[in-house]
């Protein structure tokens, strides 16, 4: 591969984001040239046609990145947590999130943060493991994770995988892709994520070593979903919001790689 193109969509309704504007939808792919213009397509029609609205403002950002500055990481394995509700979700999160090594009452405020958002962010919010505390200074914003795709070689048998179990919406693959990157991150612990859009009520937990779906982390019909980072006592903060914000990074499925047949709650012991 000589040069990929970082494509990049954001789109918000009431203005820019910059200016008040509220957060619809957002995207990010790293192809090659060849692929730029449907890519580019498939964006447009994406922010135009969301359950959560219709934006008056779409930002799409084209950029050249030469392949010896791209990262290779591992996808996450991807498993499913089959949960009967929000409730029994949201334990099962918090319980994978101590597992992890995040300290209780981190994980508690995380999630009490999420619930709390007036709106989706943009990005996601960086907690401290050990306290919860808020570590960026990016307010509503959020670090925004950019630059990363799955390996162009590797998307096809991916989404076929994924199809096989019922997992061919974009919102998994994208959500594993982006996961695998922000494990992959210096300091990084955990990711909590559930979605904001109003009709998917599916989140996950990803840890170093596998990102666990659970079928409820919030109710349906709410618009306001978003993301939170768990980071380890010590880490430089900017090097590892630079590395999520900039660093390209391709996600190469592992020979071991697979989806874990989904599993009851007994099974996991949470
Ligand atoms: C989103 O697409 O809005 C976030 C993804 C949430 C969960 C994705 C999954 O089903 O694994
Ligand atoms: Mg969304």
């Amino acid at each position: 591969m000589k040069e990929l193109y970082s494509v990049r969509m954001r789109a918000a309704a009431g203005g820019p984001h910059e200016e008040g504007g509220r957060h619809i939808s957002g995207a990010e792919r790293l192809v090659p040239e060849g692929d730029v213009r449907q890519v580019v397509g498939a964006m447009l029609d994406r922010a135009l046609n969301h359950s959560r609205g219709r934006p008056d403002f779409i930002n799409l950002t084209l950029e050249a990145l030469p392949a010896e500055r791209v990262l290779t990481v591992p996808l996450l394995p991807i498993r499913t947590l089959a949960v009967p509700d929000l409730v029994a979700g949201r334990r099962a999160a918090l319980n994978l999130l101590i597992k992890a090594g995040v300290v209780r009452c981190a994980a508690e405020r995380a999630l009490t943060a999420l619930q709390a958002l007036p709106d989706s962010m943009r990005g996601a919010m960086l907690l401290s493991a050990a306290t919860g505390e808020r570590l960026d200074g990016y307010g509503g914003r959020g670090v925004r994770v950019t630059r990363m795709d799955i390996h162009p070689a590797s998307r096809l048998a991916v989404r076929e995988a994924l199809t096989s179990y019922g997992l061919g919406n974009n919102h998994v693959l994208e959500a594993g892709i982006l996961a695998s990157k922000v494990v992959s991150a210096p300091g990084v612990v955990a990711e909590l994520c559930w979605s904001d859009d109003p009709d998917y009520v599916a989140g996950y937990v990803a840890i170093a070593t596998c990102y666990t779906r659970f079928s409820y982390l919030k109710p349906y019909g709410s618009p306001i979903g978003g993301r939170a980072f768990f980071v380890r006592e010590g880490t430089d903060i900017n090097a590892t919001i630079s590395y999520l914000q900039e660093q390209p990074v391709l996600v190469v499925p592992g020979e071991d790689w697979c989806v874990v047949p989904e599993a009851g709650e007994a099974r996991w012991n949470f």
